[in-house]
């Protein structure tokens, strides 16, 4: 099973969505196998952001995601990372199709609610930097052979 790393932007929180955007995940039928809340500070948010270092936003996305507080999740499930992909919608919610979080939710590409990881590799080195190892909890949940 895949794990991938979900964040709670500071904007959903501020809205009121985190309910409603873990919501519709879980319901797809992920697994939540850790979940912290933490206010980012600049280090790590530019540690998570490194690949769009040098961009023309980085400096703004940085600021933006060390605003307000966030919440970090693991979500576990088979091919997870591309099914969170699609549940979130394209990048710019502008451009997101309804139905997706994105796309529901948002107007703008700098407040675009979640963050998902965008591969294997990387939501590995992603989960690493917010949780350790004893913060990830490895469990059986009766539903699955429902869904799987
Ligand atoms: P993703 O979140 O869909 O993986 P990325 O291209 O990895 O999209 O960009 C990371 C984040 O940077 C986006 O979620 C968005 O918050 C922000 N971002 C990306 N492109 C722009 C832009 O052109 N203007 C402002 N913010 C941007
Ligand atoms: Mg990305």
């Amino acid at each position: 099973m895949e794990r991938s790393l979900v964040i709670i932007k500071p904007d959903a929180i501020q809205r009121g969505l985190a309910g409603e955007i873990i919501s519709r995940l879980e319901k797809k039928g992920l697994k939540i196998v850790g979940m912290k809340m933490l206010h980012m500070d600049r280090n790590r948010a530019q540690r998570h952001y490194a690949i769009h270092k040098g961009k023309a936003f980085f400096n703004d996305l940085v600021d933006f995601i060390t605003s307000s507080p966030i919440i970090a999740i693991v979500f576990q499930g088979k091919n997870a990372v591309d099914i969170i992909r699609q549940t979130m919608g394209e990048t710019d919610p502008a451009k997101a199709s309804s139905g997706t979080i994105r796309g529901d939710l948002g107007i703008e590409i700098g407040h675009n609610l979640v963050h998902g990881s965008d591969s294997l590799e990387n939501a590995s080195g992603e989960i690493d930097l917010f949780f350790s190892a004893d913060e990830i909890v490895d469990y059986d949940r009766e539903l699955d052979r429902w869904i799987y």
